[in-house]
């Protein structure tokens, strides 16, 4: 939801000052005419400096997820995970966790995000929970983009469309040491250090747009009509103040809401 209204400020900055509308289209467009299109914005656990954006589609079992991902430590493996349960959020920014100088590991937020649903691995490795820690098939950059497309059982992918899904990215230098070392032993792992899986950054995967049906009639859902709604009175505005701009803008509202 709050994607929708990021890209609507560029439009509406557009629109005011006149530059072509084509230029703050979404880097994200597809051509999906069903299913759920989900975006996260992550952001740092315990100091990590890590940062990123998540991406997603689910269309029946089918899974697409895309990952911008800066600030971690390179030549170093990443684990990175869809989590589910908990109360399906990351943990809050003052969580106390046992960890280097009282940095959150992983099993201390799982109330927050749950357990692993999917793991994210590169291609050819397998993405089910038993391979959370697969480490030779994550990204092991401190900068990367990831993409793939799998297939995961229904009841996840539900869940996923729902919005109960939670990227994790793993993989913190708390030290500084340029790798993952020191004396604590990982949470999920007792021969890895807890650097190797303590959580680096996160994110919910909010539902960014309604589905549309194979009817093309769009079913309930307050909050995303909400969404619509003030897009609508942010359109308007534009419409105010820019005149025949603002209703460009609105012409490119309508192409993006039927993506
Ligand atoms: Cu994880």
């Amino acid at each position: 939801m709050r994607t929708v209204t990021t890209r609507l400020t560029p439009v509406a900055i557009a629109a005011l000052v006149g530059l072509p509308i084509a230029l703050a289209a979404p880097a994200t467009a597809s051509d999906h005419e069903s299913g759920t299109e989900l975006s996260a914005t992550l952001t740092e656990i315990s100091g990590s400096g890590a940062s990123g954006t998540a991406w997603g589609w689910v269309d029946g079992t089918e899974l697409t997820i895309q990952i911008e991902a800066m600030g971690l430590l390179d030549g170093a493996p990443h684990a990175q995970h869809i989590h589910i349960g908990g109360s399906n959020t990351c943990p809050s920014a003052d969580l106390a966790g046992s960890g280097f100088e009282g940095a959150v590991r992983t099993t201390d937020a799982v109330d927050f995000y749950g357990g692993v649903a999917v793991s994210l691995t590169n291609e050819g490795g397998m993405t089910g929970p038993d391979h959370a820690l697969d480490v030779m098939d994550f990204p092991a950059e401190g900068e990367y983009s990831y993409e793939r497309t799998f297939e995961v059982p229904q009841d996840v992918a539900d869940d996923i469309a729902a919005g109960n899904g939670v990227v994790v990215v793993h993989g913190v230098d708390h030290n500084g040491s340029g790798e993952y070392d020191g004396d604590q032993e990982s949470d999920l792992d007792p021969s890895l250090p807890s650097e190797a899986t303590d959580p680096a950054m996160c994110g919910t995967l909010d539902v960014a747009q309604m589905a549309m049906p194979e009817d093309g009639v769009a079913t309930g859902g307050g909050a995303t009509q909400g969404t619509e709604h003030a897009g609508a009175i942010a359109l308007g505005a534009v419409a105010i103040g820019a005149g025949a701009l603002g209703l460009a803008a609105s012409r490119r509202r309508t192409e993006t809401a039927r993506r």
